[in-house]
């Protein structure tokens, strides 16, 4: 399921687009805002939409118009524009009210379609999974409902102005979208029952997992950074890549092994600036849960260009933060460097001195991720010194699990073992601790703070600056 499309050298500049006049969605692209819009992520949304771009039009203004999103002088030109280049479909780069968009296709005759019922689209196209499906179906109801109720609003206005809403105003428009609405909120009911149930299934086996105490990782990072590059990179595994957006939906976790200790890596959704809220919602419960995980690597496409590359880290940022998942460790990892001279390279270890810079696709840099991400947990560990009697051989058994690496010394006594424990399940063992020199029981020695009290001494995402 790899595409070798973006490696080595030949990685397109992001933002081309489909450029087809036969193709049968030919789309003309608006935005409006206070600054100079680039178009090219939405260029890219399209393109993994399989949507051709016909133009654009964007218009610099304070914000966009509450009722037409462009001005009037502007939304004449884009029919015109539309005319010019015998586009079929205007592609808004903003989410638009239920208003703008109506007032758009009155305007010109042409759909809309906006940033996130694009997003929905691609979505949907892309879920695989039970739960995916779900998600994105409740996000979409989601989206429609909002717009139903401006339809109905708009209606409701309507049948006030003939007989001040009393009776004689509901007419049959009126009970229909009633009855859609009660339908769509039927199902949201539904749908959010089921992923409930979904959901309770996983976190069975979550907590099997926690059970096991294996230290988690989870990969975050903007949709197209090479998230799933750098899971198969690091796991061996063969999770789908592919140059296009939000290819991954579904959460994957492989384990794999660094100096003889097991840990478990998660790749999951990626983010986009504007992430729609209603997949936020929609996904919130999964992202949350999978960026649960010890230590989040936010994986960073550094080919892109210098300040859209910081825009992509702040937006990645921002959807930690509202999920609450910015407290936790993080590392940054700024791939795909084997597209990058040694002067950007330079220019990035400046900029980001505490990134590493890896290449998923080459393999370059990955030990030194290794070792950070080691390193993190070394720091979260407790060292401790036990006298470990033979009969307790599940417990040091246990231990070289947990531990990895470990120094172990056979005496009549038992098992003379130097570990790092996670603090979490230190205190199982607590009962076998011996003072450092040697004999006779002691209290725990090497007392580093637990792991939540050391991450919250850092400032928040200090790792990334
Ligand atoms: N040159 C180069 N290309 C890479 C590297 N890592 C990933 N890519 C390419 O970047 C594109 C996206 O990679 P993915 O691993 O699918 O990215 P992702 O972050 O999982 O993306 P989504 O699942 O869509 O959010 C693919 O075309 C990869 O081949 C790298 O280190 N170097
Ligand atoms: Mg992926």
């Amino acid at each position: 399921m790899t595409d070798t499309g973006g490696q080595n050298g030949a990685l397109p500049r992001r933002g081309e687009g489909i450029r087809n006049p036969k193709a049968r969605q030919r789309a003309l692209l608006i935005a409006a805002g206070p600054e100079e819009a680039d178009l090219s992520e939405l260029r890219e949304l399209l393109r993994t939409a399989r949507v051709a771009v016909a133009g654009e039009l964007t218009q610099r203004r304070p914000r966009p118009d509450p009722d037409r999103y462009l001005g009037r002088g502007k939304l004449t030109e884009l029919k015109a524009a539309i005319n010019d280049s015998d586009a079929n479909l205007i592609a808004c780069d903003d989410e638009l009210a239920p208003r703008q968009e109506r007032n758009i296709e009155q305007e010109t005759g042409v759909p809309v379609i906006d940033r996130t019922a694009i997003i929905l689209d691609i979505f949907a196209d892309h879920a695989n999974s039970a739960e995916g499906k779900l998600q994105v179906e409740l996000a979409q109801l989601e989206y429609n409902l909002a717009r139903m109720r401006g339809l109905w609003t708009h209606l409701e206005r309507l049948g006030a102005g003939r007989m001040d809403g009393g009776i004689g105003t509901r007419g049959p428009g009126e009970t229909q979208i009633e009855t859609d609405r009660r339908l769509a909120r039927d199902r949201i009911t539904a749908l959010k029952h089921r992923l409930e149930r979904t959901r309770a299934t996983r976190s069975t086996m979550r907590s099997e997992r926690e059970r096991a105490h294996l230290p988690t990782v989870a990969l975050a990072g903007y949709t197209n950074a090479g998230k799933s590059t750098l899971l198969n990179a690091l796991t061996g595994a063969s999770a789908g890549v592919r140059d296009r957006l939000f290819h991954t939906l579904d959460p994957t976790t492989r384990s794999f092994e660094i100096s003889g200790r097991d840990y478990l890596l998660t790749d999951t959704v990626g983010f986009i600036r504007k992430l729609p809220h209603q997949l936020v919602e929609a996904f919130g419960a999964t992202l949350e849960e999978t960026l649960r995980a010890d230590l989040i690597v936010h994986v960073v496409d550094a080919f892109a260009p210098q300040q859209e590359m910081e825009e992509m880290i702040q937006a990645v940022e921002d959807v930690l933060a509202g999920i609450d998942a910015a407290e936790r460790p993080q590392l940054l990892a700024l791939n795909k460097v084997d597209v990058l001279d040694a002067e950007r390279r330079r220019e990035l270890r400046f900029r980001h001195p505490r990134a590493t810079q890896v290449s998923a696709a080459s393999g370059e840099g990955l030990d030194e991720l290794r070792t950070a991400i080691e390193a993190e947990f070394l720091r979260t560990l407790r060292p401790m010194d036990l006298l470990v009697p033979y009969r307790e051989g599940a417990r040091l058994a246990e231990l070289h699990d947990l531990a990895g690496a470990l120094e172990r010394e056979d005496t009549p006594e038992g098992a003379r073992v130097r570990a790092r424990v996670p603090a979490a399940v230190a205190a199982r063992f607590e009962r076998f601790a011996v003072a450092a020199d040697g004999n006779g029981a002691s209290p725990p020695t090497g007392s580093a703070p637990p792991p939540e009290d050391r991450r919250t001494d850092e400032p928040a995402g200090a790792a990334t600056e």
